[in-house]
């Protein structure tokens, strides 16, 4: 228990999630398809093999779109938030959150992502939803793309690749603009810009049977290029529509340690931070780092770029940087040692941490040092906008003790203190899965990470209802005392 009390006044204690993990209502008020609506939940696939889940066939896109029914993607159902957001939003507001994070699913809005005008109805239900969180005194920090895009721009364009998405993007930035002003200060653009690589088909639309043979890195970056410019377009519209608005990126914060201190293991390690900071540094300083450009030479990467494209990232760079921490990783330059739940995106296991069942190795320091790291290179206020423990909670006489997770939070509390202390214009913190939610990885509801428990298995069975974990009272009284009392 530490008494000292470094976190500014006003800071923005909150919780995150995102439309397509938690709203539901997929064929309802004139939604179209989302990339989203294609994930399924494979029962018998290994949890931690989570990447599994990510690559999808044009066959399986063509069989999903025909299948009118929510029973194999979790995604379709969520937890019915749709539904559900004055009961789940009032619940927030008694916990005391000061901001929600959450997205706006693009297909409510433009259900194929072609058409003109937005889908008024789509819109209402945003306002609905800012309207409550305004009744509760929360601040909204809205993502524009969380992990999700209209399916028919991924069949018809290959997603991002295709250029002609940036202004269907813009235009839908636009609409959000013009209809949140009144409500909307905070916003993000992209959700984990770098993830790209991780999740093609989930962030970008990209289908892999539909990218050339051998060419599937460069196919990724000139999507993400469109991506950048698309970014860029878009906080520009937002400075000029919103004055008062600030536009943050948001990046996967993968901090890396060397597993020794011999030089290979420390040369890897260095590239892998640089290159994972690479895409945050487009969006902080206006531009390409000259390694990524040389990279791309070295490796016979050609990107399509119009004449005005590099000068649209350089003028509208963000306010602010946001991040989602969850672990740290630790590389070797050695291709046979142990990885982490054999997974080799993960890393290698780091003997000094514990982790999740996930195989997600937790690390508090590694936050604090994540904050000192992009403090001192953007010198730009920071937002941890997603953090938090997935694990499997167990109901018992409709009480759930999560004393795990308050372990989680506390700890990671006392590094985000610290590294106050020691400078870093932290403004925000908002927790992943503030309600438990589908795992975006697995499409699985078991790996919860809420402070209010959701009455849903992985098949979808259950009453919905919503019941408050300890967690829930324990970040109720952080909130109120201002990190005060952890
Ligand atoms: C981030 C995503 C979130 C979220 C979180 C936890 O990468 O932005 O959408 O789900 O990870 O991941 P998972 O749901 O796979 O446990």
């Amino acid at each position: 228990m530490s008494n000292m009390n470094s976190f500014p006044e006003g800071f923005l204690w909150g919780g995150a999630v995102a439309a397509n993990q938690v709203e539901g209502g997929w064929n309802q008020g004139g939604k179209g398809l989302s990339v989203a609506d294609m994930a399924t939940y494979k029962k018998n696939v290994d949890v931690k093999d989570y990447d599994s889940h990510m690559v999808i066939s044009s066959d399986f896109i063509a069989k999903a779109m025909q299948d009118e029914t929510d029973q194999m993607y979790p995604k379709r159902r969520g937890i019915d938030f749709y539904n559900h957001y004055v009961e789940d939003i009032a619940l927030f507001g008694e916990m005391g959150l000061k901001a929600l994070r959450l997205s706006i699913a693009w297909t409510r809005l433009f259900p194929t992502g072609e058409e003109e005008t937005p889908n008024m109805e789509g819109v209402q239900f945003y306002i609905n939803v800012f309207e409550e969180l305004k009744k509760n005194n929360i601040e909204p920090i809205v993502t524009l793309s969380h992990y999700e895009m209209p399916l028919a721009l991924a069949v018809k364009n290959n997603g991002w690749y295709d250029r002609a998405v940036i202004d269907h993007f813009v235009r839908f930035s636009k609409a959000c603009f013009e209809a949140f002003k009144p409500y909307v200060k905070y916003w993000l653009t992209f959700n984990e810009i770098d993830s790209i690589f991780r999740h093609p088909f989930t962030t970008a639309g990209i289908i892999a049977d539909q990218c050339p043979a051998g060419k599937e890195r460069e196919v990724i970056y000139q999507a993400l290029h469109h991506q950048f410019v698309a970014s860029a377009l878009a906080t520009k519209a937002c400075h000029e529509m919103i004055p008062e608005s600030q536009m943050g990126c948001m990046l996967t914060k993968l901090t890396t340690y060397p597993n020794t201190c011999h030089p290979q293991d420390v040369e890897k390690t260095l590239l892998k931070n640089l290159e994972n900071l690479s895409y945050a540094d487009v969006q902080v300083f206006g531009e390409y780092p000259s390694l990524t450009t040389r990279l791309w030479a070295l490796e016979g990467i050609h990107i399509d770029m119009q004449p005005q494209d590099l000068d649209i990232i350089k003028q509208h760079t963000v306010d602010y940087v946001s991040f989602s921490y969850y672990m740290s990783l630790t590389e070797s330059a050695r291709d046979d040692l142990e990885t982490t739940a054999g997974n080799t995106i993960l890393g290698v296991k780091n003997p000094y941490l514990e982790s999740t069942e996930w195989g997600w190795q937790i690390d508090p320091i590694g936050l604090k040092i994540s904050l000192l790291e992009m403090y001192d290179r953007y010198k730009k206020p920071l937002m941890i906008v997603e953090n938090g423990m997935g694990a499997k909670d167990e109901v018992v006489d409709g009480k759930i003790h999560d004393p795990y997770r308050i372990a989680y939070f506390q700890a990671h509390f006392e590094q985000m203190k610290a590294a106050i202390e020691l400078g870093v214009d932290l403004i925000g913190y908002t927790s992943w899965g503030v309600i438990d939610l589908i795992s975006a990885g697995t499409s699985q509801m078991s790996k919860r990470y809420g402070f209010i428990y959701v009455d849903q298995d992985d098949d979808g069975n259950g009453t919905l209802q919503r019941l408050k974990k300890d967690s829930f009272y324990w970040y109720k009284d952080v909130i109120k005392t201002n990190g005060s009392s952890l």
